[in-house]
């Protein structure tokens, strides 16, 4: 792909990116990321990717050795280095190198890290028809253990979700809380409509408080669509009108079937639909610009 990638303050071609076997992000997962979009020549709600990333650090005693003005130009610095004005961006922060002990203090300096390349989209299809879901065994860390709301570079909660989706053929999973109550996707947040009404979980009750997410209820409050972010079942989702999933890398996309109970009609609902093309509109506009216009 002939990539330049940021690492640790220096830009160098994809063959010479490279962090030490003895970073405590591979040993581990000890480190932070963000994923990022960037479209119309914008990097879409880049501070407030950089808030939740610098909040992440906080959670974990990571002492981020950037400005928050110094990461977002990293950002937009990478995405120029390549040529890109739209595309997928990852941020990563690692604890650094260290020994082999998993004591942090032993890692001197956070290791940053940040990838710009094209993104492979989910094929239109799925927005026009929607996606089957269906909920999986492995249930979404408790916030008490590690929280959730942490983005951290320890996926496996999520990655073991998504191979129980992929088992049985669907391909992405319902995430319950401990208790039973629906939490998230794997990379994405869950939102129903029922009466009119938009629902989804809370962020304290242990899910990634997504930037999706949280635009997506912006919009709706916008167009007065009353939301509401409280616990629901499977029971809930079995019956709502209508059900999506929202993220960076999905945006705003359909679900039509959970578990095989057809949602609504089986096709994607009004409100979602006016969400996506909200969406959408909003990516025009929102960010701050790459190159100079
Ligand atoms: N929940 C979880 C667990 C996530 O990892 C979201 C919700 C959505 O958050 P944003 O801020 O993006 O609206 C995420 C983020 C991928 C991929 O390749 C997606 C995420 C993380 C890592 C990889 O699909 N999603």
């Amino acid at each position: 792909m002939g990539l330049i990638i940021y690492v640790n303050g220096e830009f160098v071609p994809e063959e010479r990116a490279m962090i030490s076997v003895f970073d405590h992000g591979l040993l581990y997962g000890d480190g932070i990321f963000e994923g990022i979009r960037a479209y119309y020549n914008r990097v879409f709600k880049l501070k407030d990717h950089i808030d939740r990333l610098y909040d992440s650090a906080r959670a974990i005693l990571l002492d981020i050795p950037l400005t928050k003005e110094e990461m977002a130009e990293v950002v937009l610095e990478t995405m120029r280095r390549n040529g890109l004005r739209e595309g997928y961006i990852r941020l990563v922060v690692t604890r650094g190198v260290g020994d082999l002990g998993l004591d942090p203090k032993k890692c001197k300096r956070a290791g940053v890290i940040c990838i710009a390349a094209s993104i492979q989209l989910y094929p239109e299809e799925f927005y026009k028809k929607g996606l089957e879901i269906v909920t999986v065994p492995t249930r979404r860390n408790l916030a008490e253990a590690v929280n959730p709301r942490i983005k951290s570079l320890n996926y496996l909660n999520n990655i073991l979700a998504k191979i129980e989706a992929s088992l049985s053929g669907a391909i992405e999973a319902v995430m319950l809380n401990a208790e039973g109550y629906v939490a998230e996707a794997t990379g994405d947040n869950i939102f129903l409509v029922k009466n009119g009404v938009l629902l989804t979980p809370p962020s304290h009750v242990g899910i990634l408080e997504g930037i999706t997410r949280n635009t997506v209820m912006d919009l709706a409050r916008a167009r007065g669509i009353p939301v509401e972010e409280k616990l629901f079942t499977r029971y809930d989702l079995y019956t709502a009108d209508e059900c999506f999933l929202t993220g960076t890398a999905a945006e705003v996309i359909p679900v039509v079937k959970v578990d095989a109970r057809v949602i609504g009609d089986g096709t994607p609902g009004s409100i979602t639909r006016t969400l996506i093309q909200d969406f959408r509109e909003l990516t025009k506009t929102d960010g701050p610009l790459i190159f100079p216009e």
